[in-house]
């Protein structure tokens, strides 16, 4: 016999209260499973992240390695990877790094009054290794990008650099890595030059497809100025506040540039002949143009970026000679450039945020 059906449960006076009271919890309890539901999907979308990177483990291989190993296996296959825009699918455990960097912020304020330190720098950019290496971590960067600073004498200036670009370059999810090449001694200095020992010597240590040349003293003053590679060269100081936010003129391609690895082989890399200041940057130029590549820029908002306010170098004076060279570019580029660099290393060093590598670069023909 079952006894509930049997015995009535008393009649309690308000009823229809118990009713309402039962609905409540049910409601509560509805609402709280959405709100769950909600959190969990909403949390960058990490389970399906999660799915379907466990996916990917079945197709790709024995399921089980720790994720580090993984990590390090889809380490080593993007550096087979070919070309540095190529948009595959992800290699090992990360998806590629979207188009856009969802981490851009936009305009910035930029400015050399505040004190900036490196000991500083390195506990605000954790992740950015020794010498000055930074891989994203959620996901494969795009592009390999090696920046190459000529230097010399600048270290307040590097400190800027270094303080403003490690934080966007960064937000532009790049796999990147920043080498100063310090020219030794008191020769003349040799801009081109030290451009191109930057390109050699960081295709050394890794397998860099797009190479950003900067001058030490300019800093972009909007992150979506991407410091990467183009289909066409790219000229990303478009808009200097020295020149009232504008190009001086339209051929012109100083201050900071990106080739890809293609790119710069094609022209076989920047003049080695340029001594002191002036010439290497329409040089450079005119390389482009004759091997009918055009260059691609920023708009004039993106592009816009200050530089260091500062007197003329020592061993940097206007290099009288560069009119005539300019004149030669055509004739001369096959057999000077890239094939034909020759220079000493005397020392590497790797600091928390920086490569150094300091070169004998020879002195100008008398
Ligand atoms: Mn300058």
């Amino acid at each position: 016999m079952q006894r509930g059906s049997l015995i009535p449960a008393p009649a309690l006076p308000g009823t229809s209260l118990q009713k309402a009271c039962k609905f409540l919890v049910a409601f509560c309890a509805l609402h709280l499973c959405v709100t769950l539901v909600y959190y969990v999907s909403g949390g960058e979308l990490s389970i399906f992240q999660y799915f379907m990177e466990h996916q990917q483990h079945q197709y790709r291989g024995p399921v089980g390695k720790s994720a580090s190993l993984n990590r390090f296996q889809s380490a080593l296959s993007a550096q087979g990877n070919a070309t540095p825009t190529e948009e595959s699918k992800p290699k090992g455990e990360l998806p590629m790094c979207p188009e856009t960097s969802p981490l851009l912020v936009g305009p910035l304020r930029i400015e050399f009054t505040i004190s900036v330190s490196l000991e500083e720098m390195r506990q605000s950019n954790t992740e950015v290794r020794e010498g000055g290496r930074y891989t994203p971590k959620d996901c494969t960067a795009l592009q390999k990008v090696a920046l190459i600073i000529p230097f010399r004498n600048r270290d307040q200036h590097l400190k800027y650099w270094l303080y403003y670009l490690h934080p966007i370059l960064q937000r532009q999810q790049l796999d990147y890595g920043v080498y100063v090449i310090n020219q030794d001694g008191e020769n003349t200095f040799n801009r081109a030059k030290l451009l191109n020992i930057g390109y050699a010597e960081a295709l050394k240590e890794y397998d860099y497809q797009c190479f950003v040349f900067s001058d030490v003293d300019l800093i972009p003053m909007d992150d979506r100025n991407i410091y990467k590679c183009y289909s066409q060269p790219r000229h990303l100081s478009v808009s200097m506040d020295k020149f009232g936010f504008g190009l001086p003129y339209n051929q012109y391609f100083g201050g900071v540039s990106a080739l890809s690895k293609e790119q710069f082989q094609r022209i076989n890399g920047f003049p080695n002949n340029y001594w002191g200041w002036g010439g290497e940057d329409d040089d450079i130029y005119n390389r482009i143009s004759s091997r009918g590549m055009s260059i691609s820029r920023p708009d004039g908002v993106t592009g816009k970026c200050r530089m260091i306010r500062h007197d003329r170098d020592d061993k940097n004076d206007p290099n009288p000679k560069r009119f005539d060279l300019i004149a030669h570019t055509r004739q001369t580029m096959n057999v000077d450039g890239i094939n034909s660099v020759s220079y000493k290393v005397l020392r590497v060093e790797k600091f928390p945020m920086y490569t150094k590598i300091t070169v004998d670069v020879g002195s100008p023909p008398r």
